[in-house]
């Protein structure tokens, strides 16, 4: 933990800076995947499978029965909580959708915006120490209101070349039953350039490792677009000298337990807040079975005691944080103060973890400071907005001239005419 009392705010800008990890050179690596799933096709991406999961797959598609009987394989209750969370988020993204409004700007001049979705979309999921079936919600639920045509799944097998079941069972809840067998940088190859059996997609979603992360770069060169860029969880936690420490730490440890590069920043007022949360933080990291990663995430977090509320919300919009909590009696009347955060929750009860699984917002949102420029995923990420107008020969009697003299003014006479030719 790195503990600061009443940092300066000349050091603001150092203090926000994400930790900066070694990263393998992986640019070449993933320049050959591309190559070979692009020439090999599906062959290439069983080939994978063996090289880097230990995979055996005879074929990358996942059949029928299999899907059918990953419904057998996980528990009653495990199946009613994904149908509970799968109804609030699909409550709160059908509440995105808006009516056309169609305005005439002058008389006889209208113009409007129709949403179309984006017809092939690829969802990928990773595999590894978490089975993140909650993000199969979080993309395929967006992805069918928004009326995508085609929706696949890439996710790695395990060294037996099976699927977690979850992610299955998850899958076809949504209605996805294309889902293929392949995992890292060839996965997204294989959504990017299409293979026998993976359709080429038009925008690929989905959180990964830096693997993934660069592929998804990569694949952009191919007229692919992605959800967004992408880097580890964060939270920052805002608290008064009503919150309750016990649930601080839980909320910190929460972000941390997902990866080792995870950052959790805590901020209070309060000294006797400020060391208790650290003190359940460090007894409540004891009983978690990822306790090694997330304490390795809290070695390099921050802990911050600040003179005031205002001075935390500012610093926070600084940072820019994926996810901000703010643990305060008051919060109503800090929430117009904050600028840059990828999602909030509100007062001691609205835990991370409700918005991570299941009160209905989407979890997939901007790190790494990118919640200054970016929008978590929302029913707009699955559409384009195509723009209409339609003009009267009133219309454009009424706005003729000022065409006219703008084009004129800009040397563009083709311009010009297109107007006068129709009111001569
Ligand atoms: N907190 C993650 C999402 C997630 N949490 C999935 C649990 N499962 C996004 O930052
Ligand atoms: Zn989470």
């Amino acid at each position: 933990m790195k503990i600061y009392r009443y940092p300066e705010k000349k050091t603001w800008p150092d203090l926000v800076q994400r930790p900066v990890f070694e990263r393998e050179e992986i640019s070449g690596l993933i320049t050959e995947i591309f190559e070979a799933v692009g020439k090999g096709g599906d062959q290439a991406l069983i080939e994978f499978n063996k090289k880097f999961d230990k995979a055996v797959t005879q074929q990358i598609t996942v059949s029928e029965t299999e899907l059918a009987n990953a419904e057998n394989e996980i528990s009653e209750d495990l199946k009613k909580a994904i149908q509970q969370a799968k109804e609030n988020i699909s409550k709160f993204h059908a509440s995105q959708i808006v009516e056309t409004q169609k305005i005439e700007t002058i008389k006889g001049v209208t113009c409007w915006r129709e949403n179309r979705a984006i017809e092939k979309v690829g969802i990928y999921i990773p595999g590894g120490t978490a089975p993140l079936f909650s993000t199969v919600l979080m993309l395929a639920v967006p992805a069918n209101l928004a009326g995508c045509r085609e929706i696949i799944l890439c996710t790695p097998p395990d060294s037996s070349g099976n699927i977690n079941p979850a992610i299955l069972f998850t899958a076809k809840l949504c209605g996805i039953t294309k889902i293929f067998k392949t995992g890292g940088a060839q996965a997204v190859a294989a959504m990017a350039l299409g293979t026998e059996s993976i359709p080429k997609v038009y925008k690929i979603f989905g959180p990964g490792n830096q693997y993934v992360v660069a592929a998804k770069e990569y694949a952009q060169r191919y007229g692919v677009a992605i959800d967004m860029p992408a880097g580890p969880s964060e939270v920052l936690v805002i608290a008064d000298s009503k919150a309750v420490p016990e649930f601080c730490a839980a909320d910190l440890l929460s972000q941390a337990e997902h990866g080792s590069d995870s950052q959790v920043v805590f901020m209070t007022t309060d000294f006797k807040i400020f060391t208790e949360t650290i003190e359940a933080v460090e007894k409540q990291i004891k009983k978690l079975p990822r306790n090694e990663m997330a304490g390795q995430a809290l070695d390099h977090s921050l802990f911050i005691l600040v003179n005031s509320i205002d001075e935390a919300l500012k610093f926070s919009n600084l940072y820019a944080p994926e996810h901000l909590i703010l643990a305060l009696e008051d919060f109503d009347e800090y929430v117009p103060m904050i600028e840059n955060a990828g999602s909030v929750f509100l007062g001691n009860y609205s835990c991370e973890s409700a918005g991570d699984y299941a009160s209905g917002t989407n979890h997939t949102l901007p790190t790494n400071a990118y919640a200054k420029n970016y929008s978590g995923v929302s029913l707009d990420s699955f559409v384009k907005k195509i723009t209409f107008q339609h003009l009267s020969k009133e219309g454009l009697k009424k706005i003729g001239k000022t065409i006219e003299i703008m084009a004129e003014a800009e040397g563009l006479i083709a311009h010009k005419n297109a107007v006068s030719i129709r009111l001569k």
